[in-house]
């Protein structure tokens, strides 16, 4: 902040307000915290959320904005009252952007939201304990899947299985709605579960994620019922190279993009590169979806103590497709799996 000349730090993105105060609401509550560049921060809060920030905020003051007080007018007022001249923020809707301009005309407003993300990209110690949990939690999601698939079974009931193991590890809610998809309805990256059956011969993608204080977890395997036809373990192989040779050039300094090039250039070798459509992968951590991004598009580089995900996948409709993908701690030199589910080939 003194850096970039400003006089206060806007946060309202819930994991945000999360990180900076230990305040964590799962139900994405409406929240901001004000950092002024010199003293102490402030937390507003609805009466919803704020017998419970009270409880659990650190090193920082909780006001109530009370029934009836609107939030954007609560924020203008303390900005107002701080006396400040330029203020950054993570993340306004255009709206509440236009109507908090209004409040504050003589305020300059600034988006910055990557001068939080610097920050949340590059996870501590502390971070790292609970990466380590969330990812023991999805293993053990998906070695529920791995002892439950059946032929015959429908894909909500092994979802079930997955969901119930990871409960029973602790996970406190789902970092994603997982996803169990057979056949042919695998080629399609964002589908769910149905309750279409698990039949004999289909490739079956498992992505399953857990949550613990905060943290997520995200890893897929690619399953199957019987063995596989010629082009099944031909997808599947070279899936797993692509999976493989990525994670040998992730560690610190990598740029993102070349990362997503070895996995994309193995795959379009092989005859697949208009079938995977999707980037390589992603940082995690509060969010499922985070920086650092892994795609051809990426300027990012590697740092030491990003979390990412390594994910290359071929779709091929009425086929079905393969996706292999792993929690990621990128370091010095290298990086080290955080899900260690095995890679069964198919
Ligand atoms: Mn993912």
């Amino acid at each position: 902040m003194v850096k970039q000349d400003r006089d206060a730090f806007l946060i309202t993105k819930v994991s945000s307000v999360y990180y900076f105060s230990g305040f964590l609401d799962h139900r994405e509550a409406v929240l901001a915290l004000i950092v002024p560049v010199d003293g102490r921060s402030t937390l507003l809060a609805h009466e919803i959320s704020y017998d419970a920030a009270k409880d659990q905020a650190v090193d920082c003051d909780v006001e109530l904005v009370k029934t009836g007080e609107k939030m954007l007018d609560k924020i203008a007022n303390e900005l107002l009252t701080l006396k400040v001249r330029k203020v950054s923020f993570d993340h306004l809707s255009s709206r509440s952007y236009l109507s908090l301009s209004a409040k504050l005309a003589k305020v300059e407003l600034k988006d910055a939201p990557n001068a939080v993300w610097d920050l949340r990209k590059v996870k501590d110690d502390d971070e790292l304990e609970c990466l380590r949990r969330a990812a023991r939690m999805a293993d053990r999601g998906m070695e529920a899947a791995m002892e439950n698939l059946r032929e015959g079974m429908r894909e909500c009931d092994l979802a079930a299985e997955i969901e119930y193991a990871m409960r029973r590890e602790g996970s406190e809610c789902f970092a994603f709605d997982t996803i169990v998809a057979s056949g042919p309805r695998s080629f399609h990256p964002h589908t769910l579960c149905s309750s279409k059956k698990i039949e004999r011969g289909d490739l079956v993608i498992v992505d399953v994620g857990a949550v613990y204080k905060g943290y997520r977890s995200d890893e897929t395997r690619t399953l199957i019922v019987g063995s596989p036809n010629k082009k099944q373990a031909e997808i599947f192989s070279v899936t797993l190279s692509a999976h493989d040779e990525a994670l040998a050039a992730m560690k610190e300094g990598a740029s993102a993009k070349h990362v997503d090039r070895i996995a994309r250039d193995i795959i379009t070798k092989a005859g697949y590169g208009n079938r995977f459509v999707h980037g390589l992968g992603h940082g995690i951590g509060l969010d499922i979806h985070e920086p650092p991004s892994l795609s051809p598009t990426s300027n990012d580089v590697l740092q030491k103590g990003n979390v990412v995900t390594d994910e290359p996948a071929i779709y091929i409709p009425r086929l079905g497709g393969v996706r292999i993908e792993d929690t990621v701690l990128v370091k010095e030199n290298a990086c080290e799996k955080l899900t260690l589910s095995l890679i069964q080939e198919v």
